[in-house]
């Protein structure tokens, strides 16, 4: 049984233990899912990340999910995608693998993704399944105590992506 699902719609309506958040270094909120996850947990959420002192991209940070019906938010802050040349492949790989190492770390049994980079960041939305799907299944090797990651597209053209993703690498 895999223990990657997908999902298509608003990740801050998901009951999980933990919805990974798409940010920006400063951890101090923007748009996108970003701006989403804030107006979902409420100002409590802003208060503890001005705590964080900011995030490097491909690194993660936890805070609680305060008004979310997540339990945590883990904030990871993916690369801007400057046409592929300047290490966007490893940053991204990068932020799946430390935010489910952080979640696992934290006691959380279920983690969902947004796509990360693939908005205002400019990442191409194949490509950053490709990397999703593929550094999930490795980290999950080394973390069983994760029983179901679930990776959330915002529309259908993101899920389709999601979803070759996942049968390409099913071998
Ligand atoms: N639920 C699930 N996915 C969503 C939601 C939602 N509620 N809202 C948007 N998406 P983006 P990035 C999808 O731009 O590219 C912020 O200002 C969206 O369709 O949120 O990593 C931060 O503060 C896209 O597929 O994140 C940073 O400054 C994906 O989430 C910057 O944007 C990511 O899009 C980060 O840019």
């Amino acid at each position: 049984m895999s223990r990657i699902e997908t999902h298509v719609g608003d990740i801050t309506r998901l009951t999980v233990d933990a919805i990974v958040n798409a940010a920006n270094s400063s951890l101090l909120g923007g748009g996108g899912v970003d701006g989403a996850i804030h107006r979902a947990a409420g100002p409590d959420l802003l208060r503890e990340c001005r705590l964080l002192n900011g995030c490097k991209t491909g690194d993660a940070k936890i805070t609680a999910g305060y008004d979310l019906p997540a339990r945590h938010v883990i904030h990871t802050v993916g690369p801007v995608w400057h046409g592929g040349t300047e290490g966007e492949p490893g940053l991204l790989a990068s932020c799946y693998e430390s935010s489910l190492r952080l979640a696992a770390a934290n006691n959380c049994r279920t983690v969902a993704f947004p796509a990360i980079s693939t908005g205002i960041y400019g990442y191409p939305t194949g490509l950053a399944a490709e990397t999703a799907v593929g550094t999930i299944r490795n980290t999950l090797e080394e973390l069983p105590d994760i029983e179901t990651v679930t990776l959330v597209a915002f529309d259908d053209a993101a899920h389709a992506y999601l979803l070759k993703a996942l049968e390409r690498k099913e071998d």
